[in-house]
């Protein structure tokens, strides 16, 4: 019998590479989408062919219990949220509902359908549960680099509202005896990463001033750093740490950090241009506080779950460049179709 498994936030970056990788093992994978005619469901339908979806909102309660109930998953993936950082100070309310609660309203649906602290206590058969935290919990990092044990600092109202999901996924494992476990993901890139963020904003700039579409990219902070990996690497971590036999956290990241300058020299070197004749550095990009610096100590996801990452930094960089231009040399794409991460 194959497993079945309930992934929110499917329309997503990481949705999209988790229900690749599931299909691939075997999985009956469901995706559960919002609104009555969301435009991203067209693109994942085009790209991955064989998954079932069903509606649901992290906002509504009932729509959840509504999915737990129709679908009947052994795992639930929730990477549902809103997940832009600069967003998350213009609607602080709105995304501690989505990021934080919704992940409260999760646990709930599982927990009131599978019965568990009523008629039932967690057994063998248990739905399990898999939370999309964030390294941005660490915010004002207390040690570097971070590991499972590093305390939380969060720095913008996203990260602290992945705060509380991780807080509320540890505590219904413990209340309840729920497989409910929480990947601690550092930042994990990709040619399908939404073009907001600054990898895929600085790819999609460099293709563009590299085929004479702009002549400029304007950036916010150059000096801060991350640890930067592959999604499709990142999904892998997310299956196996379901299949452990027990609920754990772990830190997923690749344990080598660089600066966004660093990221952008590369990027304009892959194409032959340097940066510095295109860079611009624009303080409306600056956000209120920043996390200075990010770096895993995945440690732990190597030595239990035989976890590695296989795609480089620099690899990476050149296949997000090397896409954009594709994407933008294409002539199958209108001339006045807009440019947005509906592009894959
Ligand atoms: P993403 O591309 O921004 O995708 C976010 C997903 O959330 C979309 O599918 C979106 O669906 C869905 N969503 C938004 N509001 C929702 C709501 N009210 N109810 C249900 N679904 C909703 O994010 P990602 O990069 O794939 O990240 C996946 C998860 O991992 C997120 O929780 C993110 O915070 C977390 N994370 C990401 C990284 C990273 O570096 N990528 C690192 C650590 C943690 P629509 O089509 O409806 O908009
Ligand atoms: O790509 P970013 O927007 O990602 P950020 O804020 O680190 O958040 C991402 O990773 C988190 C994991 O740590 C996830 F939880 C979260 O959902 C998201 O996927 O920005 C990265 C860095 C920041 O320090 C930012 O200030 O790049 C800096 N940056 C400099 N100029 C810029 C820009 N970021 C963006 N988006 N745009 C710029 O022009």
């Amino acid at each position: 019998m194959s497993k079945r498994a309930l992934i929110t936030g499917i329309t997503g970056q990481d949705g999209s590479y988790l229900a690749e990788h599931l299909l691939e093992q075997g999985y009956e994978v469901w995706g559960m989408v919002r609104g009555q005619a969301n435009p991203h469901v067209a693109r994942l339908r085009k790209h991955i062919g064989d998954i079932h979806l069903t509606t649901g909102d992290l906002l509504d309660q009932g729509s959840l219990i509504s999915a737990i109930e129709r679908v009947q998953p052994d795992e639930v993936y929730n990477l549902g949220a809103i997940s832009y950082v600069p967003m998350s100070w213009q609607q602080a309310e709105l995304t501690a509902e989505v990021t934080g609660m919704g992940v409260l309203r999760m646990l709930e649906a599982i927990r009131v359908v599978s019965g568990v602290g009523q008629s039932r206590t967690p057994g063998p058969g248990q739905i399990r549960f898999y939370q999309a935290s964030s390294s941005e919990m660490f915010g004002m990092v207390r040690e570097t680099p971070q590991n499972e044990k590093t305390p939380f600092h969060p720095r913008s109202p996203y990260g602290v509202a992945k705060a509380y999901g991780h807080y509320i996924t540890q505590n219904y494992r413990e209340s309840y005896g729920m497989f409910a476990v929480s990947g601690i993901l550092f930042n994990h890139e990709s040619p399908r990463r939404g073009a907001e963020f600054v990898t895929r904003k600085v790819s999609l700039g460099v293709a563009r001033i590299k085929l004479g579409l702009a002549d400029e990219l304007r950036m916010g902070n150059l000096d801060a750093r991350r640890d930067w990996g592959f999604a499709g690497d990142y999904a892998r971590a997310m299956r196996l740490m379901l299949a452990q036999d027990t609920p754990e956290d772990y830190v997923i990241g690749t344990g080598q950090t660089r600066s966004v300058r660093e990221l952008v020299e590369l990027a304009f070197s892959t194409v032959g241009l340097n940066w510095r004749d295109y860079v611009v550095q624009d303080p409306r990009f600056t956000r209120p506080a920043e996390v200075d610096l990010l770096c895993a100590d995945p440690k732990k996801a190597r030595e239990q779950l035989g976890w590695e990452p296989e795609v480089g930094f620099e690899e990476l960089v050149a296949m997000m460049v090397e896409s954009d231009l594709r994407l933008l040399s294409s002539s199958s794409r209108p001339e006045d179709e807009p440019l947005s991460p509906d592009h894959w």
